[in-house]
């Protein structure tokens, strides 16, 4: 084993991010159906996607890739509207490489693996010596060099990065058994029965979906899993567990490497998969201490932000509403005379005099009619939600019309409020 490595700002300029983006996350019903799950609003100005390519960014790489595949329309216009300032004079660059635009027989991506094969010569293009692979749906800041650096000191073939998460939660991820050393001695993808942390009951080690290589050593491994007709072409499902199974795979602790600004007090990452898990992630910033810090300005979150007039508040004609407590509300909203506690407004929303919200989590111009009293709820992009309706009060009456989720989140989308409308 070498020396620690001096300068990981170094190795972040020899390194390539490569951004996967291309998943569905169906788990997150309705709110996925025209947009793929980077590309949903997240933290009232930014999208999921905007974390991963701004830890990549302060970081210091400066070359990355982002792989979009299923609804990638939304995405890609994010993309082009808030990512297109890299300078390809200083070496720079964002590349969007969809699947079906590469020269391949075969139109769609296979696995995760695959979706970067197919784009093996924009890589070499590139020319860096490592490579970052990450996923695009998670939300956390995180110094990548931190993690490249630890892969150069202990020459592994790849290093994984990963978090200790509640047993209970773990079959949905790739979990490990680590080493004195850190090295990986057993990896299942999303295995049935989790296997627990030597001395922590109840927790397991899982994989954050994230990967450091040497960029000779990724393609010389990937061309051989193309060839493989047993293989799916997935990292978590064939690539990792090979480089497990011969010694080669290394675990990176996320809390080596997590950034906490602000008042944070402990590391923080959210894969917000389901509805439960968008809408409190998205009501955690409302606390008064939130988990997540997005306002210190020390790790910033870049994005596309639309140009819009500050929020604006006006009282009703008792003078009584037209306030938001223990709320984000983001430019362009107008709440008027409406009461507005514990919820996030993006940005261009309108909550209409005498409405009650809630614990809502309102996307962009979604508009909440007169008297209407909401509790426990998202609004889809764009919604009108009708003068009255009451929500979050009775769970039979929610579910013939919306979207409940179990932990009793109604998810609110247009063809659903049209649907009512009609009935
Ligand atoms: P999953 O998240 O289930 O597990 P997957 O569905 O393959 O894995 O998605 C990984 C990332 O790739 C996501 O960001 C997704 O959007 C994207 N993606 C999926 N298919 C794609 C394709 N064909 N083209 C482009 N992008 C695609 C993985 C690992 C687990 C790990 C979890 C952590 O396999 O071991 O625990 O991530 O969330
Ligand atoms: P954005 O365009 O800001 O990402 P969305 O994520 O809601 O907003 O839109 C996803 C995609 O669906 C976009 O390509 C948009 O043009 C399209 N779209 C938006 N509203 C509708 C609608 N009511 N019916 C069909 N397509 C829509």
């Amino acid at each position: 084993m070498r020396g620690p490595t001096q300068d990981p700002g170094g190795l972040a300029r020899q390194s390539m991010a490569f951004v996967l983006a291309g998943g569905r996350g169906s788990r997150l019903r309705e709110l996925t159906d025209r947009r793929a799950k980077p590309a949903v609003y997240f933290g009232g100005k930014t999208r999921i996607i905007d974390f991963a390519l701004s830890n990549a960014m302060n970081s210091g790489i400066r070359r990355i890739g982002v792989a979009t595949q299923y609804k990638a329309h939304s995405l890609i216009r994010h993309l082009q509207r808030g990512w297109s300032f890299f300078s390809e004079s200083r070496g720079e660059g964002l590349d969007i490489l969809p699947a079906s635009q590469r020269v391949d027989e075969r139109n769609w991506y296979l696995g995760t693996a695959d979706a970067v094969t197919q784009n093996i010569d924009i890589i070499r293009d590139y020319n860096t010596r490592y490579m970052v692979i990450l996923a695009g749906d998670h939300i956390y800041k995180m110094d990548y060099s931190v993690m490249i650096a630890q892969h150069v000191d202990t020459g592994a073939e790849v290093t994984v990065g990963c978090i200790e998460a509640p047993r209970a939660e773990a079959s949905a991820f790739g979990v490990m058994a680590v080493d004195a050393s850190g090295r990986i001695t057993e990896f299942m993808e999303k295995p049935a029965e989790p296997p627990e942390m030597p001395g922590k009951p109840g927790v397991s080690l899982c994989s954050m979906g994230i990967y450091v290589f040497e960029t000779d050593l990724l393609i010389g491994l990937l061309l051989e899993d193309q060839a493989d007709p047993e293989s799916s072409h997935d990292f978590g499902s064939d690539i990792i567990p090979r480089l497990v199974a011969r010694g080669g795979a290394v675990a990176h602790s996320f809390s080596d490497s997590c950034v906490m600004t602000g008042d944070e007090k402990a590391p923080y990452w959210r894969d917000v998969g389901t509805v439960d898990a968008f809408h409190q992630a998205n009501l955690d910033l409302c606390a008064f201490e939130p988990q997540l810090d997005i306002w210190s300005g020390d790790w910033p979150i870049w994005t596309y932000s639309e140009l819009t007039p500050p929020a604006k508040f006006v009282h009703d004609m008792d003078g009584r509403r037209g306030t938001a407590v223990s709320s984000l509300v983001s430019g362009g909203c107008i709440v008027s005379g409406a009461g507005v506690r514990e919820s996030l407004l993006f940005t261009g929303v309108r909550a209409n005099s005498y409405s009650e919200l809630s614990r809502v989590v309102a996307l962009p111009y979604s508009e909440v009619g007169r008297h209407a009293r909401l509790t426990n709820a998202v609004l889809d992009r764009g919604v009108s939600v009708p003068a009255g309706l009451v929500v979050g009060e009775d769970p039979v009456e929610d579910a013939r019309w919306f979207r409940v989720s179990e932990g009793g989140v109604t998810l609110i989308t247009q063809p659903m409020l049209d649907a009512r409308q009609a009935a």
